[in-house]
Protein backbone atom coordinates (compact mmCIF):
# COMPACT_ATOMS: atom_id res chain seq x y z
CA UNK A 1 0.00 0.00 0.00
CA UNK A 2 1.41 3.73 -0.56
CA UNK A 3 2.23 5.42 2.93
CA UNK A 4 -0.36 8.71 4.09
CA UNK A 5 2.73 10.60 2.74
CA UNK A 6 3.18 8.77 -1.04
CA UNK A 7 -0.98 9.53 -1.42
CA UNK A 8 0.13 13.21 -0.52
CA UNK A 9 2.87 13.57 -2.92
CA UNK A 10 0.17 12.06 -5.71
CA UNK A 11 -2.58 14.46 -4.60
CA UNK A 12 0.09 17.17 -5.09
CA UNK A 13 2.29 15.92 -8.52
CA UNK A 14 -0.12 14.24 -9.70
CA UNK A 15 2.19 11.04 -10.00
CA UNK A 16 4.02 8.91 -8.13
CA UNK A 17 6.29 5.96 -8.54
CA UNK A 18 6.12 2.38 -6.72
CA UNK A 19 9.63 0.87 -6.89
CA UNK A 20 9.90 -2.54 -7.72
CA UNK A 21 6.32 -3.20 -7.86
CA UNK A 22 6.10 -6.28 -10.44
CA UNK A 23 8.37 -9.35 -9.24
CA UNK A 24 10.58 -10.41 -11.78
CA UNK A 25 8.49 -13.47 -12.84
CA UNK A 26 5.48 -11.55 -13.60
CA UNK A 27 8.08 -9.11 -15.83
CA UNK A 28 9.32 -12.32 -17.83
CA UNK A 29 6.01 -13.60 -18.69
CA UNK A 30 4.66 -10.10 -19.92
CA UNK A 31 7.79 -9.13 -21.68
CA UNK A 32 7.64 -12.55 -23.17
CA UNK A 33 3.61 -12.20 -24.52
CA UNK A 34 4.90 -8.82 -26.01
CA UNK A 35 7.89 -9.60 -27.39
CA UNK A 36 6.06 -12.72 -29.25
CA UNK A 37 3.22 -10.73 -30.16
CA UNK A 38 5.71 -8.11 -31.24
CA UNK A 39 7.70 -9.93 -33.83
CA UNK A 40 4.55 -11.68 -35.09
CA UNK A 41 2.34 -8.11 -34.93
CA UNK A 42 -0.52 -9.84 -33.63
CA UNK A 43 -3.38 -7.84 -33.89
CA UNK A 44 -5.38 -5.22 -32.69
CA UNK A 45 -2.24 -2.82 -33.06
CA UNK A 46 -1.71 0.71 -33.40
CA UNK A 47 1.05 1.85 -36.16
CA UNK A 48 3.35 4.84 -35.68
CA UNK A 49 2.41 6.45 -38.81
CA UNK A 50 -1.18 6.10 -37.59
CA UNK A 51 -0.38 8.83 -34.56
CA UNK A 52 1.31 11.37 -37.00
CA UNK A 53 3.58 12.64 -34.51
CA UNK A 54 6.41 14.23 -35.15
CA UNK A 55 8.87 11.58 -36.50
CA UNK A 56 6.12 8.62 -37.72
CA UNK A 57 6.96 7.07 -40.65
CA UNK A 58 4.42 9.19 -43.34
CA UNK A 59 2.43 6.30 -44.13
CA UNK A 60 2.39 2.22 -44.09
CA UNK A 61 3.94 1.99 -47.18
CA UNK A 62 6.63 3.89 -46.03
CA UNK A 63 9.89 3.05 -44.72
CA UNK A 64 9.26 1.79 -41.01
CA UNK A 65 5.56 2.20 -41.98
CA UNK A 66 4.86 -1.05 -40.05
CA UNK A 67 6.35 -0.12 -37.04
CA UNK A 68 4.11 -1.11 -34.29
CA UNK A 69 3.55 1.25 -31.27
CA UNK A 70 1.21 0.09 -29.50
CA UNK A 71 -0.15 -3.89 -28.66
CA UNK A 72 -3.69 -3.07 -28.41
CA UNK A 73 -6.29 -4.77 -25.87
CA UNK A 74 -3.66 -5.72 -23.98
CA UNK A 75 -5.71 -7.72 -21.28
CA UNK A 76 -7.02 -9.97 -23.93
CA UNK A 77 -3.81 -11.26 -24.90
CA UNK A 78 -2.49 -13.93 -22.05
CA UNK A 79 -3.63 -14.22 -18.92
CA UNK A 80 -0.28 -13.29 -17.20
CA UNK A 81 -1.40 -9.68 -18.60
CA UNK A 82 -4.85 -10.00 -17.13
CA UNK A 83 -3.98 -11.12 -13.99
CA UNK A 84 -1.32 -8.49 -13.10
CA UNK A 85 -3.54 -5.76 -14.28
CA UNK A 86 -6.15 -6.47 -11.12
CA UNK A 87 -3.78 -8.27 -8.73
CA UNK A 88 -3.53 -6.69 -5.21
CA UNK A 89 -0.69 -4.30 -5.21
CA UNK A 90 -2.02 -2.53 -7.43
CA UNK A 91 -5.85 -2.80 -6.89
CA UNK A 92 -4.84 -1.51 -3.10
CA UNK A 93 -3.21 1.13 -4.56
CA UNK A 94 -5.38 2.37 -6.61
CA UNK A 95 -8.20 2.31 -4.15
CA UNK A 96 -5.89 4.84 -1.92
CA UNK A 97 -6.40 7.44 -5.00
CA UNK A 98 -9.13 6.70 -6.64
CA UNK A 99 -11.90 5.14 -4.44
CA UNK A 100 -13.48 2.60 -2.30
CA UNK A 101 -14.21 0.33 -5.63
CA UNK A 102 -11.81 0.50 -8.88
CA UNK A 103 -12.69 -0.77 -12.33
CA UNK A 104 -10.22 -0.78 -15.38
CA UNK A 105 -11.41 0.84 -18.78
CA UNK A 106 -10.25 -1.66 -21.59
CA UNK A 107 -11.16 0.92 -24.01
CA UNK A 108 -8.30 3.18 -23.10
CA UNK A 109 -4.58 2.24 -22.95
CA UNK A 110 -4.72 -1.12 -22.37
CA UNK A 111 -1.64 -1.63 -24.05
CA UNK A 112 2.15 -2.59 -24.28
CA UNK A 113 3.80 0.68 -25.56
CA UNK A 114 6.50 -0.14 -27.68
CA UNK A 115 9.16 2.20 -28.91
CA UNK A 116 11.35 0.95 -31.68
CA UNK A 117 14.49 2.19 -31.92
CA UNK A 118 14.81 2.97 -35.91
CA UNK A 119 11.15 4.84 -36.41
CA UNK A 120 9.90 5.93 -33.00
CA UNK A 121 7.93 9.24 -32.93
CA UNK A 122 8.00 12.02 -30.02
CA UNK A 123 4.94 12.63 -27.97
CA UNK A 124 4.19 16.09 -27.45
CA UNK A 125 3.01 17.89 -24.01
CA UNK A 126 -0.76 16.42 -23.59
CA UNK A 127 -3.13 14.96 -20.82
CA UNK A 128 -4.79 11.86 -21.44
CA UNK A 129 -8.56 12.50 -20.59
CA UNK A 130 -8.25 15.65 -23.92
CA UNK A 131 -10.61 12.06 -25.68
CA UNK A 132 -11.62 10.49 -22.99
CA UNK A 133 -15.17 11.06 -21.60
CA UNK A 134 -16.23 9.72 -18.31
CA UNK A 135 -18.48 11.89 -15.59
CA UNK A 136 -15.66 13.48 -13.60
CA UNK A 137 -11.91 13.63 -15.08
CA UNK A 138 -10.97 11.30 -12.02
CA UNK A 139 -8.47 8.33 -13.38
CA UNK A 140 -5.41 6.99 -12.87
CA UNK A 141 -2.62 5.26 -15.25
CA UNK A 142 -0.48 2.80 -14.77
CA UNK A 143 2.96 2.20 -16.51
CA UNK A 144 4.84 -0.93 -15.90
CA UNK A 145 7.94 -0.70 -16.96
CA UNK A 146 9.29 -3.75 -18.85
CA UNK A 147 12.82 -2.53 -19.06
CA UNK A 148 15.11 0.40 -17.92
CA UNK A 149 13.43 4.02 -19.27
CA UNK A 150 15.64 6.77 -19.63
CA UNK A 151 16.55 9.63 -21.45
CA UNK A 152 17.71 8.05 -24.06
CA UNK A 153 15.39 5.51 -24.69
CA UNK A 154 12.29 7.86 -24.71
CA UNK A 155 11.06 7.44 -21.06
CA UNK A 156 7.86 10.00 -20.10
CA UNK A 157 8.52 13.17 -18.99
CA UNK A 158 5.95 14.81 -16.78
CA UNK A 159 5.05 18.48 -15.39
CA UNK A 160 5.12 18.13 -11.90
CA UNK A 161 1.09 19.38 -10.25
CA UNK A 162 0.02 20.66 -13.37
CA UNK A 163 -3.19 18.07 -12.88
CA UNK A 164 -4.88 20.74 -11.25
CA UNK A 165 -4.01 23.60 -13.81
CA UNK A 166 -7.08 24.92 -15.76
CA UNK A 167 -5.50 26.56 -18.88
CA UNK A 168 -7.38 28.72 -20.81
CA UNK A 169 -7.98 27.28 -24.15
CA UNK A 170 -5.38 28.80 -26.40
CA UNK A 171 -2.68 27.57 -24.44
CA UNK A 172 -3.15 24.43 -26.37
CA UNK A 173 -3.25 23.51 -29.85
CA UNK A 174 -6.05 22.38 -32.27
CA UNK A 175 -4.88 18.46 -31.08
CA UNK A 176 -5.40 19.69 -27.46
CA UNK A 177 -1.05 19.51 -27.18
CA UNK A 178 0.31 22.46 -25.07
CA UNK A 179 1.72 24.65 -27.29
CA UNK A 180 5.74 24.33 -26.59
CA UNK A 181 5.70 27.96 -29.13
CA UNK A 182 3.88 29.92 -26.93
CA UNK A 183 5.79 32.25 -24.11
CA UNK A 184 2.64 31.64 -21.64
CA UNK A 185 3.75 28.03 -22.08
CA UNK A 186 7.71 28.64 -21.53
CA UNK A 187 7.60 28.69 -17.48
CA UNK A 188 5.27 25.84 -16.93
CA UNK A 189 7.33 23.33 -19.66
CA UNK A 190 10.73 24.68 -17.84
CA UNK A 191 9.66 22.59 -14.56
CA UNK A 192 9.24 19.02 -16.08
CA UNK A 193 10.58 16.21 -14.83
CA UNK A 194 11.99 13.02 -16.30
CA UNK A 195 10.76 9.57 -15.18
CA UNK A 196 13.37 7.10 -15.07
CA UNK A 197 11.83 3.58 -14.01
CA UNK A 198 13.62 0.16 -13.47
CA UNK A 199 12.43 -2.58 -14.87
CA UNK A 200 9.42 -3.70 -12.60
CA UNK A 201 8.52 -0.04 -11.70
CA UNK A 202 5.46 1.36 -11.86
CA UNK A 203 4.16 4.64 -12.32
CA UNK A 204 0.91 6.01 -11.22
CA UNK A 205 -0.64 9.36 -13.13
CA UNK A 206 -3.61 11.40 -13.03
CA UNK A 207 -5.51 11.52 -16.36
CA UNK A 208 -4.99 15.41 -16.52
CA UNK A 209 -1.28 14.91 -15.74
CA UNK A 210 0.36 16.63 -18.96
CA UNK A 211 2.94 13.83 -19.96
CA UNK A 212 5.29 14.12 -23.19
CA UNK A 213 7.96 11.74 -24.14
CA UNK A 214 10.88 11.66 -26.83
CA UNK A 215 12.30 8.84 -29.59
CA UNK A 216 13.72 6.14 -28.89
CA UNK A 217 17.90 6.72 -29.79
CA UNK A 218 19.16 3.71 -28.25
CA UNK A 219 19.21 -0.21 -30.00
CA UNK A 220 16.49 -1.85 -28.57
CA UNK A 221 12.83 -1.45 -28.44
CA UNK A 222 11.16 -0.22 -25.29
CA UNK A 223 8.27 -2.24 -23.73
CA UNK A 224 5.79 -0.65 -21.18
CA UNK A 225 2.42 -1.96 -19.98
CA UNK A 226 -0.48 0.60 -19.71
CA UNK A 227 -3.37 0.55 -18.27
CA UNK A 228 -6.28 3.04 -17.06
CA UNK A 229 -8.74 2.59 -13.78
CA UNK A 230 -11.64 4.86 -12.42
CA UNK A 231 -13.60 4.56 -9.62
CA UNK A 232 -16.75 2.68 -10.21
CA UNK A 233 -18.73 5.73 -8.94
CA UNK A 234 -17.22 7.68 -12.04
CA UNK A 235 -18.93 6.32 -15.22
CA UNK A 236 -17.73 6.16 -19.13
CA UNK A 237 -20.50 8.80 -20.40
CA UNK A 238 -22.71 6.17 -22.82
CA UNK A 239 -22.44 6.47 -26.30
CA UNK A 240 -18.85 7.38 -26.19
CA UNK A 241 -15.44 5.52 -27.22
CA UNK A 242 -14.75 5.34 -22.99
CA UNK A 243 -18.12 3.15 -22.66
CA UNK A 244 -17.55 0.75 -25.86
CA UNK A 245 -16.40 -1.96 -23.64
CA UNK A 246 -16.75 -3.92 -20.30
CA UNK A 247 -15.12 -2.36 -17.55
CA UNK A 248 -13.39 -4.89 -15.51
CA UNK A 249 -13.84 -4.78 -11.29
CA UNK A 250 -11.24 -5.34 -9.70
O1 LIG B 1 5.84 6.88 -24.70
C1 LIG B 1 5.31 7.83 -25.28
O2 LIG B 1 5.68 8.20 -26.36
C2 LIG B 1 4.19 8.56 -24.60
C3 LIG B 1 2.89 7.91 -24.74
C4 LIG B 1 1.79 8.72 -24.14
O3 LIG B 1 2.00 9.71 -23.52
C5 LIG B 1 0.41 8.34 -24.30
O4 LIG B 1 0.13 7.39 -25.04
O5 LIG B 1 -0.46 8.97 -23.69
Amino acid sequence: MFSAAEVEQFNRDGYIVARALANPADQAAIKAVAERDLAAAVPPVEYETDTRYPGAPASEDAPGGRTVRRLLQACARDRSIAAWAVQPSLAGRLKQLIGPTVELSQAHHNCVMTKNPRFSSVTHWHQDIRYWSFERPELVSVWLALGREYAENGCLLVLPGSHTLELAPDRLDGALFLRADLEANKPLIATQRRVELDPGDVLFFHCRLFHAAGHNQTAHTKFSLVFTYHATANRPLAGTRSALLPDITL
